[in-house]
């Protein structure tokens, strides 16, 4: 098991420096939540923005995040161990993928062992609608998801996300009402995840629903991932950006080598100054690695070019890149195809 990646020293500014005074009385609360809702709702991109750090992939694509993913959230008095999961699907699984099965486990699996969920849901807009044309209120999937956590009797918040698209927030009143109806006592958040708009009233939501009780991972955690499970995700966030059609859902990335320079000398000596990454893309058929290589490669370089950056970012230090495309027919079809890409359950982990 590799080293879960931690906040780097810089970024970690909340965390107490020894000069600061004893800590307070208050009892600390901490737990897991599990961030469950349909695709596509901006569960990611509420992690993202409450972590303040991109660690969740996020595309407009649906099935973006395919693994349960942990972030940790520090704040005075409290700690947060949120869990971004697939979006949860609730038609029939029959006739799925295996990839589609092992999301679908991935999820329901988050949401059973957490302290609180939250649910987030979007207004309905129906096709060809805009906006400002339409009441908001929920899709029948989102009705249909909230009975099912309001079964899992957990202590409950709602996030309605996106609400930047609503032209006047009173629009929202009857959505609110009606969801106030279906799952009652549950707080309702307004959020617009995307500027991080309700954020810090949906975290002190959450937070009084969490027990008192001793913090769960030490300050300096931000994720249980290790940090090339990371820079793979941010790989396929740039596939998912720049291609269409069947290609997202047939990708998947893997790290092959991975090789660091270690400065040994002056001041940062001993710090890591570099890393030499290789990966490949995998996709299911021919016609795929063609579209993804592009017109002389052009298309694979882009995606390149781009995932370097945010790699680069999150490692605090200089990257070179190199990347294969290959074809392995089928892979999404078999568990033995989703072990090779390393999706595993937890269990197996
Ligand atoms: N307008 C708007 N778009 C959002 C907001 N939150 C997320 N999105 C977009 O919705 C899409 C799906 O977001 P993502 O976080 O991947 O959704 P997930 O599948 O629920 O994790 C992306 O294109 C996001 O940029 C928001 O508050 N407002
Ligand atoms: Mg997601």
């Amino acid at each position: 098991m590799q080293a879960p990646f931690m906040q780097s020293p810089s970024k970690n500014k909340e965390a107490s420096p020894a000069s600061s005074p004893p800590t307070s009385p208050t009892p600390l609360r901490s737990g897991f939540v599990a961030l469950v809702g349909r695709p596509n709702v901006g569960k990611s991109t509420l992690l993202n923005s409450i972590l303040g750090e991109h660690l969740s992939i996020v595309s407009p694509k649906p099935q973006t995040t395919r693994n349960r993913i942990l972030g940790v959230k520090n704040l005075p008095g409290a700690q947060l161990a949120l869990v971004d999961t697939p979006g949860l699907h609730l038609t029939s699984i029959k006739g799925r993928t295996a990839l589609n099965r092992f999301m679908v486990d991935e999820a329901q699996q988050a949401v059973e062992g957490v302290d609180a969920v939250l649910l987030v849901v979007n207004m309905h807009v129906p096709e060809g609608k805009a906006t400002d044309e339409v009441t908001p209120s929920l899709s029948s999937a989102d009705e249909q998801i909230a009975t099912q956590i309001l079964g899992l009797g957990k202590p409950l918040v709602v996030a309605i996300n996106k609400t930047d698209i609503v032209p006047d927030k009173r629009m929202l009143l009857p959505m609110i009402d009606s969801l106030a109806k279906k799952l009652p006592g549950a707080p309702i958040v307004p959020t617009a995840a995307i500027k991080g708009d309700g954020v810090e009233r949906l975290l002190a939501e959450l937070i009084a629903l969490l027990p008192e009780g001793d913090a769960l991972f030490s300050e300096d955690v931000l994720t249980d991932r290790p940090e090339r499970f990371l820079v793979s995700e941010l790989i396929r966030e740039q596939v998912f950006l720049a291609t269409q059609k069947e290609i997202p859902y047939a990708v998947a990335v893997t790290i092959d080598s991975w090789e660091e320079r270690i400065a040994d000398h002056g001041k940062r000596r001993g710090e890591r100054i570099g890393v030499q990454i290789d990966a490949t893309i995998h996709v299911e058929k021919p016609g795929q690695k063609k579209i993804l290589v592009g017109e002389g490669g052009q298309m694979i370089r882009q995606i390149g070019t781009l995932a370097r950056a945010q790699i680069a970012e999150l490692l605090g230090c200089g990257v070179h890149l190199a990347m294969f495309v290959r074809v392995d027919e089928d892979w999404s079809q078999t568990p033995a195809g989703l072990r090779k890409m390393g999706y595993e359950s937890e269990a197996r982990r």
